[in-house]
């Protein structure tokens, strides 16, 4: 079921357990900012997330709250993932969720990373 992305964190969500280290995850990457890996039901012959290690529930909370320092270093793991992946000279589709109309259901912050294959004009 899609979330309303302006309830506030709740910090049983799935993404936060694998952040605790509570639920195992295919982990591709980690930094300060940043834990990548693998989804659990891929869409695509690679399909990894990654999410930021702070409490922000979609996009929206995440512009309007974290600090500078905290949104470089989540962009830059997200291009470092793509990087390490072998995703850039191909090309992939860089997603993200939010709220009920985005259908995003895991309600901490997450992009997807799609590549493999090719994709259609519009959605994966
Ligand atoms: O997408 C949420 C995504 O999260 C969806 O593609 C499945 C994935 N997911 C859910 N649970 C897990 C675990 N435990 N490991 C890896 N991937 C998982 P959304 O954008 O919220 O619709």
């Amino acid at each position: 079921m899609p979330i309303d992305a302006t309830l506030p964190y709740d910090d049983t969500n799935i993404f936060a357990r694998i952040l605790r280290g509570e639920i195992p995850a295919n982990t591709v990457y980690e930094d300060d900012h940043a834990l990548a890996f693998h989804d659990i039901n891929p869409q695509a012959p690679i399909h990894i997330l990654v999410i930021p290690k702070g409490s922000y529930v979609s996009w929206d909370d995440f512009s309007a709250k974290a600090d500078d320092a905290t949104i470089a270093g989540f962009v830059r793991a997200v291009g470092h993932v793509a990087r390490e992946n072998g995703l850039v000279a191909p090309g992939y589709r860089l997603l993200a969720n939010i709220g009920g109309h985005g259908h995003q259901e895991v309600p901490h912050l997450h992009v997807h990373l799609f590549g493999g294959r090719q994709f259609g004009a519009m959605l994966p």
